[in-house]
């Protein structure tokens, strides 16, 4: 565990077992931990919405916060406000921050505030039991669509690039070194940080073989995260109706631009 106490609370975790959100967990916890050294553990603040994501606040010993459904950005954008020394990081679920929290996720990206928000992106509304979510593929089977969804699922890397977000990712919570490093760039990162995670639900939607066939890392082929266009190509690789088609994780894209936080709290009014 290194040199800083234990992070985790002791209370038990009731995800079930292979659930994707462990892996994304033990990367979340490893990145502040190595983090420790320049960003003292009390400047953190978690929260997360409603689903089984949100439960992770419960186990990461941290200053947290528990939102409402789809309402992480503008809670964690009043705390940013309040204290603009804290790093403040939200947990969202694919249903929560795609369908309830779309709005206050493009608002989050247009305005650069500087809070990074990681989307357990399972590709189900998991916790309510299996309904289709904004990512789900057509051919997704849930109680509610048993013939699957009558609408084909969104691209949010291409979404959050479009909507101005200053540094957008994708990791794989089966690959936890990788997502970690992820993490890391994506706390340290001044601005609107936007990381979704494949997290397979191994109860409404196994995709643990999916993924692992077909993602590749995309600092493996030269992608320049500087170069807009080639993320906007690379985000429009993966199509999530398909089995067969690759699905890049890495960071799509970074730039630099001024805060909200900035922008705001310099503002002058005469
Ligand atoms: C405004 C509102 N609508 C609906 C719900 C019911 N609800 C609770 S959890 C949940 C599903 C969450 O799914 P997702 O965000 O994908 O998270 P997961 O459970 O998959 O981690 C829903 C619909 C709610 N709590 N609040
Ligand atoms: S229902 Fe799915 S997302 Fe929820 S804890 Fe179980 S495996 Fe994980």
């Amino acid at each position: 565990m290194g040199a800083v106490k234990s992070l985790y609370t002791g209370a038990e975790i009731t995800w079930c077992r292979l659930c994707g959100n462990f892996g994304l967990m033990s990367a979340f916890v490893w990145a502040v931990e190595e983090l420790a050294e320049s960003i003292p553990l009390e400047r953190f603040v978690i929260l997360s919405g409603i689903g089984c994501h949100g439960k992770i606040v419960d186990y990461i010993d941290l200053n947290s916060f528990y939102s409402i459904h789809g309402r992480v950005p503008p809670t964690a954008t009043g705390i940013k406000l309040a204290n603009p020394d804290l790093k403040v990081v939200g947990f969202v679920g694919d249903g929560d921050i795609y369908a309830e929290g779309v709005s206050h996720l493009i608002f989050s990206a247009k305005r650069n505030t500087d809070i990074t928000l990681i989307v357990h992106d399972n590709r189900a509304y998991s916790l309510t039991t299996g309904q289709f979510t904004p990512t789900s593929p057509s051919h997704f089977r849930g109680k509610s669509t048993p013939e699957g969804p009558p609408e084909d699922p969104m691209n949010p890397i291409a979404l959050m690039l479009e909507a101005g977000a200053t540094f957008v990712a994708r990791g794989y919570a089966g690959y936890t070194e990788h997502l970690k490093n992820i993490i890391k760039e994506a706390i340290l990162h001044r601005g609107f940080s936007f990381v979704d995670v494949l997290q397979p639900c191994v109860v409404f939607y196994n995709t643990y073989d999916l993924y692992n066939r077909m993602t590749y890392r995309l600092e493996d082929v030269g992608h320049d995260p500087t170069n807009y266009e080639e993320a906007y190509r690379r985000a429009k690789e993966w199509d999530y109706n398909s089995k067969d088609t690759k699905i890049p994780i890495g960071i799509f894209y970074r730039t630099e631009k001024p805060t909200y936080e900035e922008r705001l709290l310099h503002m002058s009014y005469d």
